[in-house]
This record gives structure tokens, C-alpha cells and sequence, in this order.
């Protein structure tokens, strides 16, 4: 089998140059998601090597719209870097991504680590503050198609975050409304219940799937707690903003 570090190679490649790749697994029809998971690590450090630094994660597939969009039915997380982080209110480079898709989230602010099997209670006595956001996922692969060992491999679609204004950690975000505007038009309505019934729901795997890596969420770490609604595609003049009740929106504006 081709070894994992070529196939990290090939992922950060395609992220980096942001050029569309073959699934990984139509090569290697065997990979596991262990494997898959050693596949991200791998090509997340040739980020570190150019100067990325990790400042958090993210869960993908927490909501039915989700995994019913790409195909796929398991919780996932990948690794969130400096680098992917986007100003609020500020421009996208449409050149620097495959096929980017926007998606209204959640993020927490830790200010204490979490790691392995915690409860709802302890992971929110860990939680600095907490903010709307818009995820900007990038599958690597052509046409947006993966299995999920691929998509693990591809740090799980990560490729920049949008935060809003940052709310004091009690603020309550079980059932929060959201919009999800491309110019101006409604294209996605959703509720942060549908975050695995609860954001912080999220966070609790996030504690426990990153142990299961060897890792921590740290002080100061952000996680997003993943999509409540499909993701939209983004194009070049497109203004998306995200809506959240009681939290205010969070938008892009998108460049050539
Ligand atoms: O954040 C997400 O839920 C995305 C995970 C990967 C699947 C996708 O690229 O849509
Ligand atoms: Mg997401």
C-alpha cells in the first residue's frame, strides 16, 4: 500500500495549490479511518512547517443536513489553523479554494483544556465565550465526492472560519434561528438544536475524539461545533452572511 505520508503529500498539496484531487481511496480502496486520521495529522504538520499554527478544531457532520449532503454518517473533526481564519466582514480569495461552500456554526472559546470523557456540564464550565460563525469548507476531491476515510484524510473539509461577536458562556444557543443569506436571498434556514440536538453536544465529542488522537483541546482553543444546515457554494461577488437569532450575523464578501 502506498504509504501514508504520500498520501498526506497528495491532500496537503491539493489544499495548498488548491487543486482538485481523485479520492484517495479509489487508489487505495483498503484505507481505514484510522488511517485516515494518521493521513491528517501527517499533512496538517507540512502545514505547521510552513508556519500555520493550530488555534482549535472543528466537528463536521454534526446534522442530519449535513451527512444527508455528502453521504456520509459519522461525526468528524479535523484541525482549524491561524491561517484559515477570516476576518468578519472581510474578503475571500475564491482563487486560493477549490470549491468553497459556506456554512452557519457555533464556536466556543475554552478556558480550560478538556480531554477525553467528559460530561455537557463540565465541557460548558470549560467555555471562555461563545460566538456565531460561518465555516468555509473545501473538499479537495473533484465534484465535492468522498468516502469518509477521505474526507478525514482532508482534515475533514477545513479551509477557513468567519467569528462573530464573542457572548458571555451562559448565553443559551440550544435553539437559536439561523439565515444563511447569499446576497440578500435566503438559501439555507436552520437551528442550533440541530447541532447534534445541542452545540454543546459537539464539544463533548470534540473532547473525546481528539484524546482519542493523543491531543487536548487547550486554553484558548476555538472549536466550531459544526453545520446546522447544508453548505452553500460560494462565488466570485457573492456576499454571504449568517444570521443568528440573538447573536447577531457574521458575513464575507467574495473575490476573484
Ligand atoms: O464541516 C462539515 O460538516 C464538513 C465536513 C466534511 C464534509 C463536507 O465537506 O461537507
Ligand atoms: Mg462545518
Amino acid at each position: 500500500m502506498m504509504s501514508l505520508q504520500t498520501l498526506a503529500d497528495r491532500v496537503d498539496t491539493a489544499a495548498h495549490t488548491a487543486n482538485a484531487i481523485a479520492q484517495l481511496t479509489d487508489e487505495v480502496p483498503g484505507l481505514t479511518v484510522e488511517d485516515a486520521y494518521a493521513i491528517q495529522a501527517l499533512s496538517m504538520k507540512r502545514r505547521y512547517a510552513r508556519g500555520e499554527a493550530r488555534i482549535g478544531v472543528k466537528m463536521g457532520l454534526t446534522s442530519r443536513a449535513k451527512m444527508i449532503q455528502v453521504g456520509v454518517d459519522e461525526v468528524i473533526w479535523g484541525r482549524l489553523t491561524d491561517g484559515m481564519r477570516l476576518e468578519e466582514g472581510a474578503t475571500l480569495s475564491r482563487a486560493n479554494y477549490v470549491h468553497p461552500r459556506a456554512e452557519p456554526e457555533i464556536a466556543f472559546l475554552l478556558k480550560a483544556p478538556l480531554a477525553g470523557e467528559v460530561t455537557a456540564a463540565e465541557a460548558m464550565a470549560a467555555v471562555e465565550a461563545i460566538a456565531p460563525a460561518i465555516e468555509i469548507i473545501d473538499s479537495r476531491y473533484q465534484d465535492f465526492k468522498f468516502t469518509l476515510p477521505d474526507v478525514v484524510a482532508d482534515n475533514s473539509s477545513s479551509s477557513g472560519f468567519i467569528l462573530g461577536t464573542w457572548f458571555a458562556p451562559d448565553t443559551p444557543i440550544d435553539n437559536l434561528g439561523i439565515l444563511l443569506e447569499a446576497d440578500g436571498r435566503a438559501v439555507q434556514v436552520g437551528s442550533t438544536a440541530a447541532i447534534l440536538g445541542h452545540p454543546v453536544r459537539s464539544l463533548v465529542a470534540a473532547a473525546r475524539m481528539v484524546a482519542r488522537a493523543g491531543e487536548a483541546l487547550k486554553p484558548g482553543d476555538i472549536i466550531l461545533a459544526g453545520g446546522a444546515t447544508a453548505a452553500h457554494p460560494l462565488s466570485v461577488g457573492m456576499h454571504m452572511r449568517a444570521v443568528f437569532q440573538n447573536l447577531g450575523s457574521v458575513g464575507i464578501t467574495v473575490t476573484e
